[in-house]
């Protein structure tokens, strides 16, 4: 791996561009940026050529749906959540050289660009086709759109264009029972004109790229989802859509067509290296044109078949771009016991975290690394939160610096002491620490954040042991000589792991610094002369500071109620939608024969729970019911009771029995149903108008 490093030249990095139609939550942090992140801090710490990008995704149905939501237009939602995460991304330090925009020209000029290409080289077929329709939005039913059980693993809400829960890429026609997002009604089907691109044509030479390039050096998740995708067979794939928010075809002959939001967005990432290099004034093709860069895709694993089947048949197709060297995707993070969901408002949000937890950045990264969901589903939990604060950073970390520092204070004064010669022991332990760097910087090379953290921890540990065995307070007295050796080699320890975690921990690298008078360079990590005998640091403070068992009470009570908030909200929203029926004509209500009944009999219909046969007089006959009362309505207490009965509904068949009407019913908001009948008697075949 380490070869690896020597053969690129330069580093273009890139997070996932998030739909600037909700604010982040942890689930996207553990996701795509803090381990790309961390890799491009140590990147840079090296003195490597890196570009970290990013940005909002502005296009696609999700922005829209949001928009229709808010009930407001697609600019104000773009403008409102790309501002509220580009602040959120820097308060935490995600550290992007660019946090761009789909939204401006450079991009849907850059797109547009790489869709003319496409078509001169001939690689889009324009097929005509049904598609489904919403008749009463008027509106084609692409992506999000429309919803239908998902036919490979079952899930009854996956999207037209992907399933979240097994990650395949679907296309509305395969969906079961499919369903329109915007009138909850089933669509029709409609012909129109799309621009496919043939995935199928490349399938061979995906087989080369990735099954048999690839293997070992893509996570074995990555790997394997991208090989039965291939296994399975491509499809041609619509790269155009028929809406009214994206970036327009630019083609005569595709009026009201836009390019699809997953053909633009990644290029996104072009357009923001552009964005970029025009800032700097630099040239940004070396960034993406030049076989010695290195491209490194940084997503969830829901993007998977985007990043590495789509976008690099694009880049492919074009001819002039570098494809990503790898894409370490990983798997999702859950909550507490469950999958973190925006929608019933079960996540911890980010710019709320650094609102209440302003000093706990580095411990959400550190936890969040810890762990991180880098080969299975994780969870995190607010008690692991704490504990991994209490019991690792501040009594591992925290508790060796902070009685190193403490130490060097009170017997030199802050200044550090000579070495003098060197016990067994210690050799051994400067000889440990030399391991270090080397073996944490091949982690982060191979992706394996969590794991390069845990060395990092492991220095700590190493320190508090070598202090535990040396007992420098014991001997500051009897042997100061050789305590001066003892507190030089911890201070050398400290002055390592001020270096080392800086990727890890970037604010407490800077609060450790400070301490010690001197940020140190990647290159001396693993010596012991970090800090030079006679040089005075600060006074010392804690790094680290527990966390009481209130504070996480107190997340835990607001994330209960913050998700029973929403719950009430959805229920809120459901009854105003029912009440808010379309208006009628006089005339459309006086169809309706509806009357005043006597029910006569009552009886159970046998293998049901739900249904009673009812005979009522209805004053000139006497008809038979079937009605879903059973739940409501014991048989004998409903004898004798006046009802109002809708009289002139086409008779139905209910399980074998002819129905004759239909009984009105009052329905609760928890689903109970109560008769409506009148408060004074009335002669049976009363009319009700
Ligand atoms: N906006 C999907 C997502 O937020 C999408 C990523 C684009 S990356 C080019 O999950
Ligand atoms: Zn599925």
């Amino acid at each position: 791996m380490s070869q690896d490093t020597k053969k690129f030249k330069r580093y273009t990095v890139t997070s996932a561009l998030p739909y600037a139609n909700g604010p982040l939550h942890i689930g996207h942090i553990a996701g795509a940026y803090l381990p790309a992140d961390t890799y491009v801090r140590f990147l840079r710490l090296k003195g490597e050529d890196v570009l970290y990008v990013g940005g909002s995704d502005e296009y696609g149905a999700a922005i829209l749906l949001r928009a229709k939501k808010e009930g407001i237009q697609p600019q104000e939602i773009i403008d409102k959540y790309h501002n509220i995460n580009k602040k959120t991304f820097e308060e935490f330090g995600i550290s992007f050289d660019m946090y761009h925009r789909t939204s401006e020209p450079i991009h849907a000029e850059t797109a547009q660009g790489f869709f003319t290409k496409l078509h001169e080289k001939g690689e889009f077929e324009v097929i005509e086709s049904e598609q489904y329709f919403d008749e009463e939005h008027q509106q084609f039913l692409a992506d999000r759109y429309i919803i239908g059980e998902c036919p490979k693993c079952g899930y009854s809400e996956a999207y037209g264009d992907q399933c979240e829960r097994c990650g395949s890429s679907l296309s509305p026609r395969e969906l079961i029972k499919p369903k329109s997002t915007l009138s909850g009604g089933t669509p029709i089907l409609r012909k129109t004109k799309h621009w496919y691109l043939g995935l199928d044509k490349y399938t061979d030479w995906l087989k080369k790229w990735i099954v048999e390039d690839k293997k070992g050096s893509w996570k074995p998740t990555v790997y394997g989802q991208c090989k039965s995708w291939i296994d399975q067979g491509l499809q041609p794939r619509a790269m155009t859509r028929d809406l009214a928010w994206g970036i327009p075809v630019p083609l005569e002959d595709a009026e009201n067509k836009v390019l699809y939001v997953w053909l633009d967005a990644p290029i996104g990432y072009i357009s923001s290296t552009k964005a970029w290099a025009e800032k700097q004034n630099i040239d940004w093709r070396p960034y993406w044109q030049s076989e010695d860069t290195k491209l490194v895709h940084f997503i969830g694993k829901d993007n998977i078949v985007f990043h590495c089947i789509i976008f690099p048949i694009i880049l492919k197709a074009h001819g002039d771009y570098i494809l990503p060297d790898n894409v370490p995707a990983n798997e999702f993070l859950n909550l507490e016991g469950n999958k973190l969901s925006t929608s019933r408002n079960w996540a911890v949000w980010l710019h709320e975290f650094l609102e209440e937890m302003p000093d706990k950045k580095d411990v959400l990264r550190y936890v969040l690394t810890s762990i991180a969901p880098e080969n299975k589903d994780s969870e995190f939990t607010w008690k692991d939160f704490q504990a991994r604060n209490n019991n690792e950073l501040v009594a591992d970390l925290g508790n060796f610096v902070n009685r190193t520092l403490i130490l060097t204070k009170k017997y030199y004064q802050c200044e550090i002491p000579a070495r003098n010669e060197l016990s067994e022991y210690d050799s051994e332990v400067l000889e440990e620490l030399q391991t270090y760097p080397e073996k944490i910087g091949s982690l982060i090379e191979e992706y394996r954040f969590k794991e390069a953290q845990f060395e990092l921890m492991n220095i700590a540990r190493l320190g508090n042991k070598y202090l535990a065995e040396t007992e420098p307070w014991k001997k500051s007295k009897t042997d100061p000589e050789r305590v001066k050796t003892v507190m030089n080699i911890v201070l050398q320890i400290t002055a390592n792991l001020q270096i080392l975690m800086k990727p890890f921990l970037p604010e407490t690298a800077e609060k450790l610094s400070k301490m010690l008078g001197k940020s140190g360079a990647w290159e001396e990590a693993g010596t012991s002369d970090i800090l030079t005998a006679g040089h005075q640091i600060e006074k010392p403070s804690l790094l680290f500071q527990k966390i009481e068992d209130k504070e996480i009470e107190q997340q835990i009570e607001k994330l209960n109620s913050s998700k029973k908030q929403k719950e009430a909200e959805v229920q809120a929203e459901k009854k105003a939608e029912k009440s808010d029926k379309e208006a009628i004509e006089f005339e459309d209500f006086t169809k309706l024969d509806i009357r005043i009944a006597t029910i006569l009999e009552a009886e159970k219909v046998p293998k049901t729970s739900k249904l009673l046969k009812l005979k009522l007089d209805t004053g000139s006959e006497i008809r038979t019911v079937v009605s879903g009362i059973a739940k409501f309505y014991k048989p004998n207490e409903i004898i004798g009771k006046q009802v109002t009965l809708l009289v002139n509904l086409k008779p139905r068949k209910i399980k074998g029995i002819e129905s004759q009407g239909m009984i009105l019913m009052a329905e609760n908001e928890d689903g109970k149903l109560a008769f409506v009948s009148p408060d004074k008697t009335i002669t049976n075949g009363g009319g009700v108008r």
